[in-house]
């Protein structure tokens, strides 16, 4: 039923789907639904609006700049993060959707008030992701990853957490960037909505959003080079080796932010990656915030997600904030990367 309202909503005019109108006539399709799921979505597009907001007046508003505190990686936190933290936290914790929270800014599960109903889904976000790029003015984004209850009747806990990504009922990001955009999935493709802040809401401006086959460009941290292993060396070397019969080089393309990253790489095509090197043997990405949420929007938009030796779907979490390295974007692109440093 609903590619079938996909396709009737690209015929249409775009102008005038909001999200919420998106997700009820989803809701409808689906006999039986309590509407929970499209109530979480909506509570996390309202986190959205409202970190939105404060993105863009980051710099009025003074909060900018370091905390002074670190967070469980180590990393030293922004006021933004925290804010963007608390606010996902606030507007998702009392709806009686969700029965447990992870966030990348927090050690362990975020159990739910007990004077809250506690609901059927696990909410796992990374609030701020990119956040050293705010106060340069680059794109940043909040990336979120849902996840069904295992234990029923039982307190939730770590192990419902601790699910592979191919267990994920949906998974999306906002990214706040030159404009505002809400970006999913819930398993029937991917849809991105562009808020209108002059209206407050999100707009459908990308349905069913597809991946190009194999792209034109590439998108690593180079700066490591000298501590890649010699497999990923070659790779990224054999991406800027002329030959034009099969459109390479390829053109390079770092933000440093995945969300804006991955929404390139989504949009255009081509690959993103972050192997393991000497210094961080899983990478640097986190599975459950980062890698597992953006690898079901490459599936659902036709692309692929490794960490170079397995589908990054198919891991199975064994950390909350386990890292893993991560090869996205389109198929063939995906494709000839794993094939060049894949060990196994
Ligand atoms: P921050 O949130 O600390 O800026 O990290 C961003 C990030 O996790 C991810 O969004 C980027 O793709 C990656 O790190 C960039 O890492 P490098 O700075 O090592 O290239």
């Amino acid at each position: 039923m609903w590619p079938t309202m996909v396709d009737e909503v690209s015929k249409a005019e775009h102008y005038g789907w909001t999200l919420e109108r998106f997700l009820l006539e989803r809701q409808r399709s689906f006999p039986g639904a309590t509407g929970e799921f499209t109530q979480l979505f909506q509570q996390l597009a309202l986190a959205g609006k409202i970190i939105s907001s404060r993105v863009s007046q980051a710099g009025l508003a003074g909060l900018l700049g370091h905390t002074g505190a670190t967070n469980v990686q180590g990393e030293t936190v922004q006021k933004l993060d925290i804010f963007a933290n608390n606010t996902l936290i606030r507007c998702l914790e009392s709806g009686g959707q969700v029965c447990l929270m992870a966030s990348e800014e927090v050690d362990d599960p975020i159990p739910i008030p007990t004077r809250y109903p506690r609901g059927r889904y696990v909410l796992m976000f990374d609030p701020l992701d990119g956040s050293t790029n705010i106060d340069v003015n680059i794109s940043i984004g909040t990336i979120f990853s849902v996840h069904k209850r295992l234990s029923p009747g039982d307190d939730p806990g770590l192990r419902d957490c601790l699910q592979s990504g191919s267990r994920q009922v949906a998974a999306g990001y906002i990214i706040y960037g030159s404009s505002c955009m809400f970006v999913f999935t819930s398993g029937d493709g991917v849809h991105g909505f562009t808020l209108d802040p002059s209206v407050g809401e999100f707009f459908l401006s990308h349905p069913d959003i597809k991946m190009p086959e194999r792209g034109k460009t590439y998108s690593v941290n180079e700066g490591n080079e000298t501590v890649w292993d010699a497999r990923v060396r070659d790779w990224v070397g054999w991406l800027k080796t002329p030959d034009k019969q099969h459109g390479r080089p390829y053109s390079g393309r770092y933000i440093g932010t995945l969300v804006a990253d991955f929404h390139r790489t989504l949009l255009k095509g081509g690959i993103f990656a972050y192997p393991a090197d000497a210094k961080n043997k899983n990478g640097k990405l986190r599975l459950l915030y980062e890698a597992a949420p953006m690898a079901l929007l490459a599936a659902q938009a036709g692309g692929l997600a490794s960490t170079g030796e397995q589908a990054v779907l198919d891991v199975v979490p064994t950390e909350l904030h386990q890292r893993v390295p991560l090869y996205i974007g389109s198929k063939l692109d995906v494709q000839d990367a794993v094939e060049r440093v894949r060990k196994s």
